[in-house]
Parts: C-alpha cells; sequence; structure tokens
C-alpha cells in the first residue's frame, strides 16, 4: 500500500548544509537508492510519471554562449535559425502532444530575455494551449517582475529557468549572465504565483562538488521548485562541451537520488539525454526517484527516444502517465500508458 502525499514535517527542510548534500552524494550506491526511494513512495504514486511535451517556438541565433547549447549564435553548429513560430503551428503541435497522452506543453525560446513584444505573442500561445486543458510551461530566459507578472496573469502554469550547475562551476559554462542574474528570475517567477521549475546539466566536466553545491542552491530555495530537471549534457557538434568525457552513469543517478532527498514533494525530470540512456539507466533513474520526463521524438533541437520506444518502456516497467492535479479538461486521446485513475475506473 502506498502512502503518498503524507507530510513528515521533518522531509521537507530548506536549511540542507553543504556537507550533508555532500555526504548524500557519497553513500554506498545502494543505502543512497534504498532512502531516496523510501522517500519517494512516501509522497507519490511510485509508478506514475509526468509526462511533458516541448516545443521549440523560437530556435537558435542565441546571443548568449552557454557553452553546452547547439542555439548560441556563438557556435557553429549547423543549426537553421526560425522565428517565433505562428500561434496556429503551435496549437497544432500541442493538440498533437497531447494526443498523444502529454499533459503538460512547454514552449522554449532561444531568448537571452524576451522583448514585451515577444511576450504579447507568447500569452496567445499560453491562452490557446490551456484552452485545450493541458499544463502550459515556458522557458524564454530572464525575466523581469512584470513579465512574469504578466505571465502568471494569462495562466502560464510553470516557468523553466535552470540554475544549470554549482555557482562555482558557472563561471565556465557561461559568462554572458551571472549565477545572480538566474535566482533573480527565479525569486520573480516565484513572487508571481507561477510554479518554479529549476534544475540543472550533469556531464559538462563538473565535479561531484559542484552537484553538492548546485543541488544545495535548488534546495535551499525559500521553497523549492515544483520541478527540477536534472538533465544529461546531450553532445553537440560545434559546441564548446562537444567531446567531453561523459558522466559515469551512477554519479548521473546519484544526483537524481539527492534531488529525491533534499526535495522530496517535487517533482524530478528524467530530462535531456534519454537518448543516450539504455533503458536500464532510465528505469534506475525513476527508482531513485525520477517522476517526469519529456515526451515526444525531439527535445527542443536535438533528439528524444522515439514515442513507441518509451510507450514499450512504460509498458516494461508497469510504469502509468501521472494525471495532473491543476489542468481543467486532460481531454486525453491515446495516453502513453493507462493512468492510475483509468485503470481503477476500468475494475
Ligand atoms: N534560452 C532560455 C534559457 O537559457 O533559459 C530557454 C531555453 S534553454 C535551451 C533551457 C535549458 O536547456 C538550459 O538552461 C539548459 O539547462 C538546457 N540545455 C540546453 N542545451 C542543452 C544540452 N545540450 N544538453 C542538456 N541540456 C541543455
Ligand atoms: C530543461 O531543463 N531541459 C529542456 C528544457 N528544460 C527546456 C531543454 C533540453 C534541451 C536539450 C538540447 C536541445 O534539444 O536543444
Ligand atoms: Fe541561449 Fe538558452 Fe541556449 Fe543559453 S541555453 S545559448 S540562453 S538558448
Amino acid at each position: 500500500m502506498h502512502s503518498f502525499n503524507v507530510t513528515a514535517k521533518s522531509d521537507i527542510r530548506h536549511d540542507w548544509t553543504l556537507e550533508e548534500v555532500t555526504a548524500l552524494l557519497a553513500l554506498p550506491f545502494n543505502d543512497l537508492l534504498y532512502q531516496a526511494h523510501s522517500l519517494h513512495r512516501r509522497y507519490f504514486d511510485p509508478n506514475a510519471v509526468q509526462i511533458s511535451t516541448l516545443l521549440s517556438i523560437k530556435t537558435g541565433a542565441c546571443p548568449e554562449d552557454c557553452k553546452y547549447c547547439p542555439q548560441s549564435a556563438r557556435y557553429h553548429t549547423g543549426l537553421k535559425a526560425e522565428k517565433l513560430m505562428d500561434l496556429d503551428e503551435v496549437v497544432r503541435q500541442a493538440k498533437l502532444a497531447r494526443e498523444n497522452g502529454a499533459t503538460r506543453f512547454c514552449m522554449g525560446a532561444a531568448y537571452r530575455n524576451p522583448k514585451d513584444r515577444d511576450l504579447d505573442k507568447i500569452i496567445d500561445m499560453v491562452i490557446a494551449v490551456r484552452g485545450l486543458g493541458m499544463e502550459t510551461c515556458a522557458t524564454l530566459g530572464m525575466l523581469t517582475a512584470a513579465q512574469a507578472k504578466r505571465l502568471a496573469d494569462a495562466g502560464l502554469d510553470y516557468y523553466n529557468h535552470n540554475i544549470d550547475t554549482s555557482e562555482n562551476y558557472y563561471r565556465e559554462i557561461i559568462t554572458t549572465r551571472s549565477f545572480q542574474e538566474r535566482l533573480d528570475t527565479l525569486e520573480n517567477v516565484r513572487a508571481s504565483g507561477m510554479h518554479v521549475c529549476s534544475g540543472g546539466i550533469i556531464g559538462m566536466g563538473e565535479s561531484r562538488d559542484d552537484h553538492a553545491a548546485m543541488l544545495q542552491t535548488l534546495a535551499t530555495l525559500p521553497q523549492h521548485p515544483e520541478s527540477v530537471p536534472i538533465n544529461q549534457l546531450v553532445q553537440v557538434e560545434g559546441t564548446p562541451l562537444h567531446g567531453r568525457e561523459g558522466v559515469d552513469p551512477f554519479d548521473f543517478i546519484r544526483v537524481i537520488a539527492v534531488a529525491r532527498i533534499l526535495m522530496p514533494k517535487s517533482h524530478v525530470r528524467l530530462s535531456a539525454g534519454r537518448s543516450q540512456m539504455h533503458d536500464e539507466m532510465q528505469a534506475l533513474a525513476f527508482f531513485a526517484g525520477a517522476n517526469s520526463i519529456f515526451y515526444g521524438d525531439k527535445l527542443l533541437t536535438t533528439e528524444n527516444p522515439q514515442q513507441d520506444a518509451d510507450r514499450s518502456l512504460f509498458a516494461r516497467l508497469g510504469i502509468h502517465a501521472e494525471t495532473p492535479v491543476s489542468a481543467g479538461n486532460p481531454a486525453q486521446g491515446t495516453g502513453i500508458a493507462e493512468s492510475h485513475e483509468q485503470r481503477c475506473a476500468a475494475t
């Protein structure tokens, strides 16, 4: 019998020290997974995974220098830049995602920060996608408090803005905006009332200490992000991080497990990089506490597992799609796997 949603007050902490986080990351692997999975079962259905689909609504030609990113104008990755997408196309793609079983639609734009006139168009997209009964998410770069408020008022459910790595390692990866500016945007998003989605990238050459510091920053925010994407670096030819030695898969799983322990009520997303992972590694990530994925053949510009492969993985693991609490009318078509409610209704 699961006992999800039973809050033990002492589980939810905002005062994690770096020493504590470092010690968790260094636990024997089985001890760490046992602890993470036990906590996971306390707060969530361990067989339910939240399903988001990504769409790049404005691609490439970005002025920032994030060394991992194929969309920076500074690197020659062969990516074709595209202007802000038309509303009709966004709605078409959102309907497709919904038919395929996604309950959240995440719109990404290669901006340092959106201009107010871009925001007018994006707000129309948010309203239209919400009208389809889906949860909405956007990732558009830095936001002022006023911009965040406008998006919140339009009904945007989640805003994604990653801290990406530790404060120390950050300067090795991005020079065109500071770590503090990231935190400022997160504060503006939180103050607007939207749900916060913030995480980082593993596999950029950082150390375990950087993993600890990044996780500590997230877990000591005044409120934990509701969604914590853990990306494995997708190495793209032409970006400065292409050719880096990959991360030890067990270290990646350790980060997922520690995120689960530090932020027990948050959804931890096994985010970018799944195309480069074996099924066994994904299963281990779900066991360690990951309970959200990006679903659909494409992330923003790089590939994601084929939908058939994900359907089969879910079926083999007995995992089903989580039913969102906040979406008005999730008129789902062919869900990626039967939901808990669907199964219960059928019996
Ligand atoms: N331009 C906006 C920004 O940077 O906030 C929004 C889009 S940006 C692509 C969103 C996030 O995607 C980045 O913060 C980074 O964490 C992640 N990302 C980008 N390229 C990646 C890659 N090659 N591998 C893994 N994650 C990546
Ligand atoms: C996040 O943490 N990962 C997503 C989303 N937020 C926007 C992006 C992953 C991008 C991977 C590289 C690409 O496809 O361009
Ligand atoms: Fe631009 Fe975002 Fe890519 Fe950085 S991560 S280069 S801000 S699109």
